[in-house]
């Protein structure tokens, strides 16, 4: 018997998705659900307005990329139907309960945002010394791993790998939760570049599964993975170096914002039709580019 999403306990809250417990306890251990809503936001801030089933492609695109990276590193997906409330079928998944680690793993292949900022004031990004005179936006020599603080409220703030160490404990673990996170840009990047895209970065998030008393605690990929509201995505044709590029599926709303004269402070405004509409179809075509299938299918796996 599956519960409802009513009866559940919601245990955390984000800008645009919510995280229950669930009551079912499995071979897996302690599991949670884990809910995509159809919210968007800019400049930090949500609007109003919801884009119809961005829920379920971030959820869908999730789901590809945990399925094909789990020769790199165990994630915690337990299902995409099983367990999940009928009402949230497919933008919902039932993971296994982790404890997370207090830091964000982000990894860049491109030199952009609060890098390309960090980089124009010191030359190096999360202590790591860069090439000089590097532009906007250009392909870096190689990923690297620039981590960050989880901060409650406010921005995360940028710490070199020393500082992840401190506050994760654990030189060892953090090295390989390192390694595993370069290796997951890596693959996504080029099996992006070769559908069209560009995987400029991306954050994970990595938890540790106690669930076995007998066992050693074991190193688990959790969140969303290599979705747009995690990474940056650019369309590959018109990528160019020596500017910001724009976003593959919120320019239409970052576009209309700026003209429309919203000083990007919250709260956010409502977003007309054409641009919800717009803002949709390029959702649907990152999902059908990056996977290869007709969205549609998605929904009919998870009986959404
Ligand atoms: C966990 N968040 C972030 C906040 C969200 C997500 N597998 C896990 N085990 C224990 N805790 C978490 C996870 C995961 N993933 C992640 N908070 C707790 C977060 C708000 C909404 F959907």
């Amino acid at each position: 018997m599956t519960a409802s999403l009513d009866d559940l306990a919601l245990i955390a809250r984000g800008k645009v998705r919510e995280m229950y417990d669930l009551e079912r306890v499995g071979e897996e251990g302690p599991t949670l659900l884990m809910v995509a809503s159809d919210r968007i936001s800019t400049y930090d801030a949500v609007h109003p307005t919801p884009i119809p089933d961005k829920g379920k492609v971030l959820t869908g695109l999730s789901v590809f990329w945990f399925e094909r990276t789990e020769e790199i590193v165990a994630n915690h997906l337990v299902s995409t139907v099983a367990g999940v409330p009928p009402e949230v079928l497919g933008r919902a998944l039932v993971v296994r309960r982790l404890e997370m680690l207090p830091v964000e793993c982000v990894v860049r292949g491109y030199i952009t945002g609060s890098g390309w900022k960090d980089y124009q004031a010191t030359g190096s990004v999360s202590g790591i010394a860069l090439p000089q005179g590097l532009r906007e936006s250009e392909r870096l020599p190689e990923p690297i791993f620039t981590p960050s603080t989880k901060a409650d409220v406010g921005h995360d703030e940028a710490i070199d790998f020393d500082g992840a160490v401190e506050l994760v404990g654990d030189r060892a673990l953090m090295e390989r939760v390192r390694d595993a996170s370069i290796e997951l840009y890596s693959f996504a990047a080029e099996h992006a570049r070769e559908h069209g895209v560009i995987l400029a970065d991306t954050k994970f998030e990595f938890g540790l599964d106690n669930s076995d008393p007998d066992a050693a605690p074991a190193l688990v990929l959790g969140d969303e993975v290599l979705t747009p509201d995690s990474s940056r995505y650019w369309p590959a044709e018109g990528y160019e170096v020596g500017h910001s590029q724009p976003s593959f599926d919120k320019q239409y709303v970052r576009d209309w914002a700026a003209a429309s004269g919203w000083d990007k402070r919250p709260p956010a405004p409502a977003i007309p039709d054409d641009v919800v509409a717009g803002t949709r179809g390029r959702y649907i075509e990152a999902y059908e580019l990056i996977t290869g299938e007709p969205f549609q299918q998605w929904l009919e796996r998870t009986g959404a």
